[in-house]
């Protein structure tokens, strides 16, 4: 198969249309445009981009008729999953503006009604911020921006302001989790990505909602962990948002830090916020000068202390591929291009990627694939930032692995071990979020959506500005 998209690589369309085919014979038969879909972009989506609407479509009705109305679906055992004792609807809102963007008019238009007559905010659930953020808060946003329905941007504004008593710690860097319905906060001991995760969030709901305060917490959370980086310029994995000490100072790009670095770019791009272009561009300097990596296995970024920049280890994985795309954001494509080429390597050597591995040995470190979106999210934007046929070859790789490793009876499901391939019960919401929105964006023509014209959150949920 990689002979054959080689081989074509200098003719995309004919690539196409061989892989396509590829797909329908061997692995499924899918690419007729599904019911309820209404094609909308101006020149209509070619084979691929149908071949990845038809896969969301198997992932999402399975999800209705095996979880309708709860978090999750449990894709082997066909039962669910909800975080909380009730549910937030995490699958439909996270799902929703991917509908839109795929243009399933019919399938969006229910479900943001489902949304907003069953979605309740007013629950005695502690819930974790960063998460509950970048999903629910992040997809109502887009979604509304998207659709206009001034329902969604209620819900956002009732949630936000559920969610503001995690800043009233002595830092204002905020706690971990708050119950939604008393607003008593917990967890003290945090990390910079669930810190420094929500100024894009908070700070739309501002803009869009008129009270500052939603951008204020947000930006004095960012700008009070910024300053408390090392003289290095480099923050650590664990910090204490009471004291304002650090309990863990290893440094790295991987979860738990990752989406720290990629707001301070984004918040500058989409607020205009030169306070972040200044804490970004002081931040990537360290990151490439410490944490970059090369080897004989090419360019990765692993870990160091942040006081001494002294190597710690060499483990890179699938949280650590969303790399490339915020270098690519940030017209660093030399980078980007090098970074990417290993994030494949890391993918190609075991058939998917793993959730960690020494990048010296390229051995397993952590074995599982969680459906993550991160290196299928810089594939989309390399390929839109340079147009190198490498990156559409790049993602039939990512779309054959996925319909032949993960595709389950209902929906598609975790691997435990990359090597074995054993499925795990689980289908995470952001796998239609995040994973195949970014493979349809890949694929679909380029003005489904102008990159340069939107941001997208932690969660691929894209907000523009319109302030
Ligand atoms: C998503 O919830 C977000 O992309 C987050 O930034 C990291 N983890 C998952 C996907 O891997």
């Amino acid at each position: 198969m990689r002979n054959l998209l080689q081989s074509c690589e200098g003719d995309i369309r004919l690539m196409h249309k061989w892989i396509a085919l590829a797909v329908l014979c061997g692995i499924c038969i899918l690419t007729e445009a599904p019911t309820g879909a209404q094609a909308t972009p101006a020149s209509s989506p070619g084979p691929m981009a149908l071949q990845v609407r038809s896969e969301f479509l198997y992932a999402w009705s399975a999800y209705k008729q095996y979880a309708w109305g709860h978090d999750e679906l449990k894709p082997l055992s066909k039962g669910h999953h909800d975080w909380y004792s009730g549910t937030l609807l995490m699958t439909p809102v996270d799902a929703l503006d991917t509908m839109i963007l795929m243009g399933l008019k019919d399938e969006a238009d229910k479900t943001r009604e489902f949304i907003v007559k069953n979605l309740s905010f007013d629950q005695d659930i502690e819930v974790k911020n960063f998460e509950i953020t970048i999903r629910l808060l992040g997809g109502l946003l887009s979604s509304y921006q998207l659709s206009g329905d001034e329902r969604l941007l209620d819900l956002a504004d009732n949630l936000g302001n559920r969610l503001l008593p995690v800043f009233n710690s002595p830092t204002g860097m905020p706690y971990m989790y708050v119950n939604l319905k008393t607003g008593k906060t917990r967890g003290a001991e945090s990390n910079p990505a669930e810190i420094g995760t929500l100024l894009l969030e908070f700070g739309t709901l501002s803009k869009l909602s008129g009270k500052a305060i939603y951008y204020d917490r947000a930006k004095r959370a960012v700008v009070e962990l910024y300053s408390r980086r090392s003289a290095l310029g480099l923050v650590g994995s664990s910090i204490n948002v009471e004291t304002g000490k650090w309990i863990d100072t290893t440094s790295h790009i991987s979860g738990g830090i990752d989406s720290y670095y990629e707001y301070l770019l984004k918040s500058w791009l989409l607020f205009g916020d030169k306070d972040c272009k200044k804490m970004w561009e002081a931040s990537v300097k360290a990151v490439n000068k410490y944490l970059a990596d090369s080897t004989r296995t090419g360019l990765w970024y692993g870990q160091a202390n942040m006081n001494t920049g002294k190597r710690i280890s060499t483990q890179y994985g699938a949280l650590d591929a969303f790399f490339p795309a915020v270098l690519a954001r940030a017209d660093d494509l030399d980078r980007a291009r090098k970074l990417q080429e290993s994030s494949y390597k890391m993918w190609t050597t075991f058939g998917v990627e793993p959730e960690t591995l020494d990048y010296n040995t390229m051995k397993l470190v952590s074995p599982g694939y969680q459906l993550r979106p991160e290196i299928i999210e810089s594939t989309y934007y390399l390929e839109f930032f340079t147009k190198d046929p490498r990156y559409i070859e790049m993602g039939s790789t990512f779309l054959l692995s996925l319909v032949r490793y993960c595709k389950a009876d209902a929906g598609y499901a975790a691997l435990s071990n990359v090597e074995t391939k054993a499925k795990r019960d689980s289908m995470e919401s952001y796998f239609l979020a995040e994973t195949l929105k970014y493979l349809y964006l890949l694929f679909a023509p380029r003005e489904t959506l102008d990159l340069t014209k939107v941001v997208f959150n932690t969660e691929a949920h894209p907000l523009r500005r319109t302030w």
